[in-house]
């Protein structure tokens, strides 16, 4: 194989694997994100959680499959289940938005934990959470910080 050959085969695979992967890697322009906030924690508390409507855009499910935050040690997706009567929290490993559907993070539900809040977290403050798509495209969403007030506690069970 000629040099010239070599080169234009090397350019050849390299740009199809570059439209492969643009062509998978937008699940995250698909996903609107509204009505995102973050819960107020006062200082010392364990964890916090964050909040958002998920809106899918596309004709495929997209799933969150990871999700980060300067303001927290660990990030981690949760659900609520209900144990007897009891609310309890567990770490699930992908948040579902199906096609053409809509996701609702709320309190009671599904939600994104901040565990080991890095600084208090407070009414009015503006922090941010990046999502992470099953594709590994990502989201930053920013969010205010709101206080819950008798909207209940959580369980925690970390
Ligand atoms: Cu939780």
């Amino acid at each position: 194989m000629s040099l010239k050959t070599h080169l234009s085969a090397l350019i050849f695979g390299g740009l199809t694997a570059l439209s492969a992967f643009s062509a998978q890697a937008d699940q995250a322009e698909h996903i609107d994100v509204s009505n995102a906030y973050a819960r107020e924690v006062p200082p010392g508390a364990p964890a916090s959680a964050s909040f958002m409507t998920l809106d899918n855009l596309s004709d495929e499910e997209i799933k969150i499959v990871a999700a980060d935050s300067d303001v927290a040690k660990v990030v981690e997706l949760h659900t609520h289940t209900n144990d007897n009567g009891v609310m309890r929290m567990r770490q699930i490993p992908a948040i579902s938005i199906p096609a053409n559907g809509q996701t609702v993070l709320k309190p009671g539900g599904l939600h994104i934990m901040l565990i080991g809040p890095k600084q208090p977290l407070k009414n009015g403050q503006t922090v941010s959470v990046d999502l992470k798509f099953e594709d590994g495209s990502h989201k930053t969403v920013s969010m205010p910080v709101k206080s819950l007030k008798g909207m209940g506690t959580m369980q925690h069970m970390h």
